[in-house]
């Protein structure tokens, strides 16, 4: 039992390192975003990271000091273990059981990222070559999302801006602290909605409906894009998402309530 106790310790260790030192630097490393969900995906990322070091540092470790310290022309003897049954076992069981311990975290997680139940609004998201369209099912708003990046600037004529071919026309508003369903499906080809922020990315795909949710902790802009190749605008279909507070959200609504017919061009 009390051997237990630093083990765990140097765990939560990591993992706390991990959040404070690991989460800044950006863009070197994963966001920690601004869902629960985020924050999880992060911790998980982090603890199979780190996982990984050590599996690395013993292993490298071991290799290393075996060559210097036991090679042949310092007259060391090979060690005879061949078919060697704890060797067999150890070998089994050790990498076993280091995929059981990123599993069962793994799986939590991706359980309650696919619990798409209770969802305070859905937002269906059409894929389109090459823009968003954006349905919100409860009320009468609808409207395509375009890149909103001026052409001079792709073509270098004018300079760039902050946020270069991740900005759009339409923004995709969202009430904060409510869980929102997406409904991700395409009218083309295979898209993918991609938010890192929101630790949300589902393929879009002609004929079915992808499902995936979250919800927003604080207000903020959030930018994403087309993760899937899809053709030649592929890199130019970003993604915008505005997460304000609910007064503020129940006022966008009001002035988008008339659905936006916008022809497709
Ligand atoms: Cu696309």
């Amino acid at each position: 039992m009390t051997q237990k106790k630093p083990k765990i310790g140097i765990t939560t260790c990591l993992v706390f390192l991990s959040q404070s030192v690991f989460a800044d630097l950006q863009p070197y490393n994963m966001t920690t975003g601004v869902t629960d969900i985020s924050a999880k995906v992060f911790d998980l990322h982090m603890l199979i990271f780190w996982i990984c070091v050590v599996i690395g540092v013993v292993v490298f470790g071991v290799m290393i000091i075996s060559m210097i310290k036991h090679r042949k022309s310092v007259g060391h003897k090979a060690a005879q273990f061949h078919e060697s049954t704890t060797a067999e076992i150890a070998w089994t069981l050790v990498p076993l059981a280091i995929l059981i311990g990123m599993a069962i975290p793994a799986t939590n997680v991706l359980i309650e990222m696919e619990d798409t139940s209770a969802a305070d609004l859905t937002v269906k998201v059409t894929a389109y070559q090459w823009m968003w369209h954006y349905e919100y099912l409860d009320e009468k708003v609808d409207f395509f999302s375009r890149l909103a990046t001026p052409r001079e600037q792709i073509y270098n004529v004018q300079g760039k801006g902050e946020n270069y071919l991740l900005e759009v026309d339409n923004e995709l508003v969202l009430p904060v602290g409510k869980k929102v369903r997406f409904l991700i499906t395409s009218n083309d080809v295979l898209h993918a909605w991609w938010v890192p922020d929101l630790a949300v990315k589902k393929d879009a795909i002609p004929g079915f409906i992808n499902e995936s949710w979250a919800k927003i902790d604080k207000p903020g802009v959030y930018r994403g894009q087309c993760a899937e190749l899809c053709g030649r605008d592929h890199g130019f279909m970003p993604i915008v998402v505005r997460a304000v507070d609910e007064n503020e959200y129940q006022q966008w609504l009001q002035s988008h309530s008339q659905p936006q017919q916008t022809a497709l061009q």
